[in-house]
């Protein structure tokens, strides 16, 4: 298959793109004979975009029983404890929801999601549904799932019996809460079964951590430390890390050091995080965003997701990580040109790095054919006009096809 006269993101000229049995097989400047196969028309073409933060468990369940009235986040756990103590779950009934959101966020030029699954819903339907969507999903969208006690480890019954049991089914990540969990000892030792887990099973970890508004709440630099000490720095991901912003300069600095030698990861959800966060403030208002333009000036790597579509958590959300990222730029001001310029990594390479993903991810001749092509020539033009993504394909196969509608203004 051919893919003709493309820009590709961050080279300069047109190309065209070949691939073959799955694997790119040419990339070569654009010459004019070359017809044939897929014109781009100049459009931009780019590694598909990464999910690395999202409940698929509980996505498209919010109002039932009921909405969450007061917008926070502990609102949306004891609804979410509502949901699954009140509705039957079913496996099949969580795995169309899951469907349903998988599409739309194809839809939207993504192809690789990290999903939490809550292994304190005790009937294990979730575990379940999303190890069985896994499988179903692979050669069209790949899918890493963490094991996410979310009520606790060390605070929940069983808890640590819960994540070992669900590790036994399959999945793919280790994660946490040991903000949530009832005392900060209580969160210090779920770390460190957590990476004892990680360990024992050859998984990545992946915690939900500082998600509050709590200067105080200083779980990431203990979770940094153990990450750095087992050498399980790369394979690390602090998630929400909200407190930091709200953390003392003269803290975060120092910090920042331990942040930097540790080599773990970072992802942000911008959209979720300004809705939930600074709920219990009055005015000034905080944004209960973490530092997102510090650590990614700091060398830093930073990915930013959706954490949720219509949930508990969070009402709307339709899969699109264009919509995360304009937020995400705005409430972290990356909206000066330097940043703005190269922002799409944000959604893209970045994720990647937190997913591990390796020889599934680039545009590079013998790499897997993964890529999409946006209705835009570049990063600026692609967030401003939030351009669509007009083709995705996955391992040589077309996923996504959009033709954009034609609109035609009359003055
Ligand atoms: N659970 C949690 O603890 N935090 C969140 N943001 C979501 C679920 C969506
Ligand atoms: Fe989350």
């Amino acid at each position: 298959m051919l893919i003709s006269n493309c820009r590709i993101r961050g080279r300069e000229g047109f190309y065209d793109v070949e691939y073959e049995n799955g694997k790119f097989t040419s990339i070569e400047s654009h010459r004019e004979e070359r017809k044939g196969g897929y014109d781009a028309e100049g459009n931009m073409m780019m590694p598909p975009f990464v999910e690395p933060h999202i409940h698929l468990d509980c996505v498209l369940t919010a109002g039932i029983p009921h909405y969450n009235m007061s917008g926070t986040l502990f609102e949306g756990i004891t609804t979410w404890h509502e949901y699954k103590t009140t509705q039957p779950l079913v496996v099949s009934e969580i795995k169309e929801r899951a469907r349903t959101a998988l599409r739309l966020m194809a839809e939207y030029g993504v192809q690789f999601v990290r999903t939490h699954v809550d292994v304190t819903e005790v009937s294990f339907q979730g575990v379940q549904a999303l190890e069985e969507l896994k499988e179903e999903m692979k050669g069209i969208i790949e899918i890493q799932t963490v094991a996410f006690p979310q009520n606790g480890i060390l605070s929940c019954k069983g808890g640590k019996e819960l994540m070992r049991r669900a590790m036994d089914m399959g999945v793919t990540c280790v994660g946490g809460i040991p903000h949530y969990e009832y005392t900060r000892e209580y969160g210090l030792e779920s770390i460190r079964f957590i990476f004892d887990l990680a360990e024992q099973y050859d998984a990545c970890v992946d915690v939900h951590c500082d998600e509050n508004d709590d200067e105080q709440s200083r779980c990431l630099e203990a979770l940094a430390v153990t990450a750095l000490e087992r050498g399980w720095g790369r394979r690390t991901v602090a998630a929400h890390t909200c407190a930091m912003g709200s953390y003392n300069d003269a803290y975060c600095s120092k910090l920042f050091r331990l942040l930097k030698d540790s080599q773990i990861n970072f992802n942000s959800c911008p959209t979720e995080s300004i809705h939930l966060q600074g709920r219990i403030d009055s005015f000034p208002k905080r944004r209960g965003i973490t530092r997102i333009k510090e650590l990614t000036h700091e060398g830093m790597n930073v990915a930013l997701g959706q954490d949720s579509i219509a949930d508990p958590w969070y009402p709307i959300g339709v899969g699109n990580l264009l919509r995360v990222l304009e937020m995400g730029i705005h409430v972290a001001q990356m909206t000066g040109y330097e940043d703005l310029s190269h922002c799409l990594d944000l959604i893209s390479v970045n994720g990647a790095k937190n997913l591990c993903l390796d020889q599934e991810y680039g545009i590079e001749v013998g790499k897997d054919a993964n890529f999409i092509l946006l209705g835009g020539k570049d990063d600026v033009e692609v967030v401003r006009f939030q351009s669509p993504v007009i083709l995705s394909v996955h391992n040589g196969q077309t996923i996504v096809e959009k033709i954009p509608a034609k609109v035609s203004v009359k003055f």
